[in-house]
């Protein structure tokens, strides 16, 4: 059973959860680019679902699909967002980020009722960190905010190295927004809640990939007995 039958699996599961008349949030992510798949099928079938897109790459593929896009100024409320995650540990706290989406996809997991996460069970952790944190950074200052978001881990008890996200060109890699991300190599993260408030303190920080009381669900694929199993 390989990677990309636990995602099928996941994101099968996670689309029989749409219900018609639906509003949606759609994430980022090879795990929910199957879900935005599946969900077209489902469209293509009769269902009426509305998406909000959490990237321009989803927004590309939902459209590829068929799927009916609207944007948070047209609906403000969403009843369900499906997106992937890098980590999530036993509370349902999340890493997110890791495909640079995290600023779109925060601002749609918070504006959703409930946002269930779809991935293979091997993203599950006990304590979050092992995965590189993702914090987005405004260009302007960047050397300044670097120091700020430096002095906000080590007050948080992490440390680690903080490297500037390059795109496959060498120039740094730029988000759907026109920010940078500097991704921090902690190893682990001892209190998630205090380094979220201590890195929203930092000016220039526009947002990181801590995700704390947003999901609601999870459904989880692994491999059992040569079959995909999903909790
Ligand atoms: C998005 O895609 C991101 O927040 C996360 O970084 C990534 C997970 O990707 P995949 O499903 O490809 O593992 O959800």
């Amino acid at each position: 059973m390989s990677g990309p039958d636990l995602r099928q699996a996941a994101a099968a599961r996670a689309v029989a959860l749409v219900q018609d008349g639906m509003r949606l949030g759609l994430g980022t992510g090879s795990t929910a680019n199957v879900f935005v798949t599946l969900l077209g099928a489902r469209v293509r079938d009769g269902l009426d679902v509305v998406g909000v897109p959490t990237s321009e790459a989803t927004r590309v593929a939902a459209e590829r699909e068929g799927i009916r896009l609207a944007t948070l100024e047209e609906l403000p409320e969403l009843d369900l967002t499906i997106d992937g995650a890098d980590e999530i540990d036993p509370e349902m706290r999340l890493i997110k980020g890791g495909g640079g989406a995290l600023l779109r996809e925060k601002i749609v997991a918070h504006a959703s009722r409930r946002m269930v996460v779809i991935a293979d069970a091997a993203k599950r952790v006990g304590t979050l960190g092992a995965f590189p944190l993702p914090i987005e950074v405004n260009a302007f200052g960047l050397g300044a905010t670097r120091r700020g978001v430096e002095a906000a881990l080590a007050a948080c008890g992490c440390s680690g190295e903080l490297a500037l996200r390059k795109a496959g060109d060498g120039a740094p890699f730029t988000t759907d927004g026109g920010h940078f991300i500097l991704d921090a190599r902690l190893g682990r993260i001892p209190d998630p809640e205090a380094l979220c408030a201590a890195l929203w303190a930092v000016p220039g920080v526009v947002e990181h990939g801590l995700f704390l009381g947003l999901a609601t669900g999870a459904i989880l694929a692994e491999a059992r007995d040569g079959e995909a199993a999903l909790s």
